[in-house]
């Protein structure tokens, strides 16, 4: 049995309890509310920081399947930068032996010393010793006593004649001869008056004479092929030296 006192204690305590236990439960919906709509909050940023990636990756994507994202290619010529040996020229952009011609231009492109050929003779310039003539092509040194040690200086003696002989064959297309005499008086040396030095050229087709040494472009022709001769003779009364030079033009 309660007490009218007692039972009324019990219904304030129940009353509180289930007051309390109301409130709690409030505060605890309103903790979880709060808590589910804080990671939800941050669910969607995490999403949308994903969907902002996917998006700009599928732009980048679609920008290579469809060519517009490309490599840089400053001179516009169709090959990028990065492959271009000519990236600010338009018409070049391979330079396959580094010579710094690029191929288009470059009359020997696996040739590193030659790049061009004015003449088109297939004799590129640095080595055409004729550049401007399609013709010619190179000199062969037949003696020179100006250049190589070999080819002594002539030291011909009053009277004497001193002679050399070489071959001129289909292929050359002309002879040059210089002779620089000169003559020693009292330990002097002077040039050799033309009428103290008689110097001639003798070839198949004729003897050619030319006393001041100079025997510039001797036409080679069928008439003339075979043996050629070089003569100097001393006409004066003192020793003659001779610096003699002959080359043969192909
Ligand atoms: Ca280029
Ligand atoms: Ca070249
Ligand atoms: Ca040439
Ligand atoms: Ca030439």
């Amino acid at each position: 049995m309660f007490s009218v006192q007692g039972d009324y204690l019990y219904s304030l305590t129940v009353k509180n309890k289930c007051q309390c236990s109301a409130q709690n439960r409030d505060f605890k919906d309103m903790f979880l509310r709060k808590e589910l709509l804080h990671y939800y909050k941050a669910e969607a940023k995490v999403m949308r920081k994903i969907a902002i990636i996917l998006i700009v990756l599928m732009f980048i994507g679609i920008g290579f399947l469809s060519g517009c994202v490309t490599e840089a290619d400053t001179d516009g010529d169709g090959y990028s930068d990065k492959v271009d040996a000519f990236p600010n020229d338009p018409t070049e952009w391979k330079d396959s032996d580094s010579d710094g011609h690029g191929d288009n231009s470059d009359a020997f492109p696996n040739n590193s010393t030659e790049w061009k050929d004015t003449d088109g003779d297939g004799y590129g310039d640095n080595s055409d010793k004729f550049p401007d003539d399609s013709n010619l092509h190179y000199f062969i040194r037949i003696f020179d006593s100006n250049i190589v040690e070999s080819d002594p200086k002539w030291n011909i003696s009053s009277g004497e004649i001193k002679r050399y002989t070489w071959q001129v064959t289909s292929d050359c297309k002309y002879v040059t001869v210089i002779v620089d005499a000169g003559k020693m008086v009292n330990g002097t040396q002077y040039q050799a008056f033309a009428d103290e030095v008689n110097i001639s050229i003798r070839n198949p087709e004729k003897t050619i004479e030319n006393n001041y040494g100079q025997f510039q472009r001797i036409t080679v022709t069928t008439e003339n092929w075979g043996e050629w001769t070089l003569s100097v003779k001393n006409n004066a009364n003192f020793e003659i030296v001779a610096i003699v030079s002959i080359y043969v033009a192909k």
